[in-house]
């Protein structure tokens, strides 16, 4: 397929960039840390959008090479960051299976300087079920190096209250289809108290993804939700839009 061929390149031909996206803790407004989401310039169509090229990318092995690049850019820019501010990156299935994935980790942190309790790597539930064994023998070992793991997308896809057991998970981020209108339906305000009950009880923060309107927020502050982002608080942006935090102005 044409877009396989191209990815291949893409990263060496300077046509992925990083924006970030801010997380921020309800109760204060004070931005904690960004999600690092990949962006493709693609010089005839133009933006691709990664729901479109990450599977392809997944399929035919090249997001390996593009994972390592996004995670050692990432790492470079958040070392620069006043403390304690943290990123978070997604990590696919393919590069959670792949031999060198803790030793990529670890010399990146090395080579970066980022301490590592503020890399955090956010790994969906479907990347967990094609090897459990494997996939917990790793997080346990990036556990180790001090790297923190949310579960991104949770109550979505292959969701099982096991795996919240089974996993060294250190956050539970919820879907943003259950964040939107969870201020005005009974049904999706019921599963999003149930989340956060359920990360009380085992001790885990929650940050609620998708968050569009204040109504949303205020019910997740009245809730006693920990964190949040999505368009409300900022979109995902180039990192040089934030640097009134990156900077450590503010
Ligand atoms: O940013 P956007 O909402 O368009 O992202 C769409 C999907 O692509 C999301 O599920 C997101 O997790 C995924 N994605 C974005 N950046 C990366 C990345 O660097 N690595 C992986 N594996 N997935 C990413
Ligand atoms: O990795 P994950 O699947 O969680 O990807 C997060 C995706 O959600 C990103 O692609 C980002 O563009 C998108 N996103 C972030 N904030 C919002 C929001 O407030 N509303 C919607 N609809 N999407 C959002
Ligand atoms: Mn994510
Ligand atoms: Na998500």
């Amino acid at each position: 397929r044409i877009l396989e061929h191209e990815l291949r390149h893409a990263v060496a031909r300077g046509e992925m960039h990083l924006v970030y996206q801010p997380q921020t803790q309800v109760e204060t407004g004070e931005v904690i840390g960004f999600e690092v989401l990949l962006r493709w310039h693609h010089p005839e169509r133009g933006a691709v959008s990664p729901a479109v090229f990450i599977p392809i990318a997944e399929e035919s092995g090249a997001i390996l090479q593009i994972g390592e690049w996004v995670l050692r850019q990432a790492c470079r820019d958040a070392a620069s960051w006043p403390n304690p501010l943290a990123v978070a990156v997604n990590v696919s299935a393919v590069q959670i299976h792949a031999p060198h994935f803790v030793q990529l980790v670890h010399e990146v942190l090395l080579q970066t300087g980022l301490k590592p309790d503020r890399l955090e790597i956010e790994i969906t539930e479907t990347a967990l079920i094609r090897d459990p064994v494997r996939a917990l023998s790793t997080l346990r070992q990036v556990k180790a190096l001090g790297v923190h793991i949310a579960m991104d997308d949770f109550g979505t896809g292959y969701s099982s209250l096991s795996n919240l057991r089974s996993f060294p998970f250190d956050k539970i981020k919820i879907d943003p289809s259950f964040i939107r209108a969870v201020d005005t339906n009974e049904q999706t305000a019921a599963i999003v108290r149930s989340v956060l009950g359920l990360g009380r009880g085992l001790g885990l923060p929650v940050l609620a993804e998708g968050v569009e309107t204040d109504a949303e927020l205020r019910f997740l502050a009245a809730e006693n939700c920990d964190a949040a982002q999505g368009y409300l608080m900022g979109r995902p942006a180039p990192i040089e839009r934030f640097s009134q935090f990156t900077h450590g102005i503010q």
